[in-house]
C-alpha cells in the first residue's frame, strides 16, 4: 500500500499526486501539516513524503524515482538514457533555478508577509536569468519534455502557476508571459488528472487559510 503524507495545497505533494494518478497507482492520502508531520519518515518535517510496506522516504523527485523503478506500468520517464536525463534535467531547472528563488517570494505573495525590498531587487535578475535558461530546456510540444507527458510535465504543472502568481503580485508583472506557459497549462487542464489534483488543492488551500486566520 502507498500512502502520500502531506496537504493538497503544496506543490510539491501535488508534483508527487499527479505522478500516482497518471500511473494509476492505487494509494491513500494522509493529511499532515507542516509542524505536525511524522519526522521518522521524513527528518526536515517537508511534506510531501511517502510510506510504503517497506518504510517511508522523502522528497519528492526521489519520490518519483522510486515509483518509476518500482512500478515501472505506465512510465513518466523515458527508456533512452539521453532522454531520460532531458527530463530530470527540466526537473531540476524547474526546482533548484526557478521555484526555489521564487519561494523566496511567497511569504508576501501568498500569506500576508513581508519581503524586503532589497531581498526582491536580488530576486528578480535570478529569476529573469533562469527563466531564460529553463526557455532554452523546454518544449512545449505540447509538452515540457515533447510530446509524451513525463515527470517534467508534473514539475510543470504544480511550479509553473506559482511562479506566474508570485510575480505578478510581487513585480506586477508575470515573468512567464513570453513563454507558452498559458496555454501549456490550459492542455494539462485538459487531463482528468490535472483536474483533480487542482480541485483538491482548491478545497485545501482554504482550509489551510481558514487554519492560519485562527492561528
Ligand atoms: N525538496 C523538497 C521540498 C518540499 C517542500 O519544500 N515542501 C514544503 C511544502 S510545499 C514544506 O514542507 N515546507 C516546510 C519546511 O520546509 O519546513 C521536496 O522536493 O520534497
Amino acid at each position: 500500500m502507498l500512502t502520500l503524507c502531506g496537504f493538497a495545497a503544496s506543490n510539491y505533494y501535488n508534483k508527487v499526486k499527479l505522478a500516482l494518478l497518471e500511473k494509476g497507482l492505487p494509494f491513500e492520502e494522509e493529511l499532515a501539516w507542516i509542524g505536525e508531520t511524522d519526522k521518522a519518515c521524513s527528518p526536515l518535517g517537508k511534506v510531501p513524503y511517502l510510506k510504503t510496506d517497506t518504510g517511508a522516504m522523502s522528497e519528492s523527485t526521489v519520490i518519483l524515482d522510486y515509483l518509476e523503478s518500482a512500478y515501472p506500468q505506465h512510465p513518466l520517464i523515458p527508456t533512452d538514457p539521453f532522454e531520460a536525463a532531458k527530463v530530470r534535467e527540466l526537473v531540476r531547472y524547474l526546482e533548484l533555478h526557478l521555484e526555489l528563488v521564487a519561494r523566496n517570494l511567497y511569504p508576501e505573495a501568498f500569506f500576508g508577509g513581508k519581503v524586503s525590498d532589497s531581498a526582491k531587487e536580488k530576486i528578480a535578475p535570478q529569476l529573469e536569468k533562469n527563466i531564460a535558461a529553463f526557455a532554452k530546456l523546454a518544449k512545449f510540444s505540447p509538452f515540457l519534455a515533447g510530446g509524451t507527458f513525463t515527470l517534467a510535465d508534473c514539475a510543470g504543472a504544480v511550479h509553473l502557476p506559482l511562479l506566474s502568481s508570485a510575480t505578478k503580485i510581487i513585480y506586477g508583472r508575470d515573468f512567464l508571459a513570453d513563454l507558452p506557459v498559458r496555454d501549456y497549462l490550459k492542455k494539462l487542464a485538459e487531463r482528468p488528472t490535472v483536474q483533480k489534483v487542482n480541485a483538491d488543492r482548491k478545497v485545501n488551500t482554504e482550509l489551510m487559510l481558514s487554519r492560519a486566520k485562527k492561528g
